[in-house]
């Protein structure tokens, strides 16, 4: 079995985790592991080069919570972590004062960094990283090029870009997005390992990430959304919104910048159905039990939706969201 899960930065890593436990229950091999075979496809957007280091959000939210070193708490970064380097660039001027990068997490930047500097590719130095640990899921970059999401916004009457982590950390997301800028993608291709990895799955799973700058950002990317169509496995989508609500995070900032109302069902039709058009991703859609009521609207558009508990509470719950995933693609 194997499945391909398209992933953003903490849901999707929650998600993954989940995906993880319920598929060691459902196809265990013997020693604690799973026969399944599962490959997350990660967004880069948020990438960023930053005192002089690669810094990779959501690739390392995302290893970090599948090797067991996050800080559950913060959601992101290294549980036990200090900041006595971050101290020292403040001091110096650079860096951003805002967005800590913490002295364990810049052990992941440095050693990445020089992974790039050795000439690897960035599929390759995230292989390396995650070898130290024995993730059971395997991390491939959305693409090896560069793909960064910056954000127009006015400020104190001016128009300005700026990088979506400045747009998310030091404004949070506050300051209204006019427009999502996606820097590089014309010159992006998805790697051949992710264009390998959509081709030979089973299944394909839209984690519960942000639609626009984590799942969108990956969509973005050019042959990306027609390999996903011709890919022969069902593609199932797990909604980020609960009752209208974003359920981390600030997608409904995000929607609302590309003029998508913040529901369960909107975000469904912006994915589109695969049957229904030309563009659309979705074989089926889960939504939460209190948006039962869209289930007959989206069946209608040729999408597939059950209502579940959608809330990852802890891995138990995350383990059964999952478990409603893979049911709703093996039906
Ligand atoms: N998020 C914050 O709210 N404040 C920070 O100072 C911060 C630093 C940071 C450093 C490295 C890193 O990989 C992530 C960091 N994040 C921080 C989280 C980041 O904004 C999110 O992980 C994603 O970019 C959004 O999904």
């Amino acid at each position: 079995m194997k499945i391909t899960v398209l992933a953003g930065g903490v849901g999707g890593a929650r998600f993954l985790r989940g995906l993880r436990t319920q598929l060691r229950k459902a196809y265990p091999n013997g020693d604690g592991g799973s026969t399944a075979e599962i490959t997350a496809v990660v967004n880069t957007g948020d990438d960023m080069w930053l005192t002089g280091l690669r810094v990779c959000p959501d690739l390392d939210s995302i290893m970090y919570t599948l090797g067991g070193a996050n800080d559950d708490e913060r959601g992101w970064g290294r549980k036990g972590e200090s900041e006595r380097v971050s101290a020292e660039l403040t001091a110096y001027g650079i860096g951003w004062p805002w967005f800590t990068l913490g002295d364990l997490d810049l052990g992941t930047h440095i050693a990445r960094s020089s992974f790039l500097r050795d000439g690897l590719t960035l599929t390759e130095a995230t292989a390396r990283l995650a070898e130290r640990w024995n993730l059971g899921i395997r991390l491939l970059p959305m693409s090896d090029q560069s793909v960064e999401t910056h954000v127009e916004i006015e400020l104190d009457g001016r128009r300005r870009i700026v990088h979506f982590e400045e747009w998310w950390v030091k404004h949070r997301a506050t300051v209204p997005a006019k427009r999502f800028i996606q820097v590089g993608v014309d010159a992006a291709t998805p790697t051949p390992e992710v264009r390998h990895a959509i081709a030979h799955a089973d299944i394909v799973l839209l984690a519960p990430s942000n639609p626009v700058v984590s799942i969108g950002t990956i969509l973005g990317v050019p042959g990306m959304r027609a390999a996903l169509r011709e890919a022969k496995a069902p593609i199932v989508g797990v909604s980020p919104i609960i009752s209208g609500a974003a359920v981390r995070g600030m997608a409904d900032a995000c929607l609302t910048a590309i003029g998508v109302e913040t529901t369960a069902a909107a975000v469904a039709k912006h994915y589109g159905s695969r049957r229904r058009s030309t563009t659309g991703l979705l074989d089926a859609w889960l939504v939460d039990e209190t948006d039962a009521a869209s289930v007959p609207v989206l069946e209608a558009a040729g999408i597939r939706t059950r209502a579940v508990p959608l809330w990852m509470r802890d891995p138990d719950t995350s383990a059964q969201l999952a478990a409603d995933a893979l049911a709703a693609a093996l039906s």
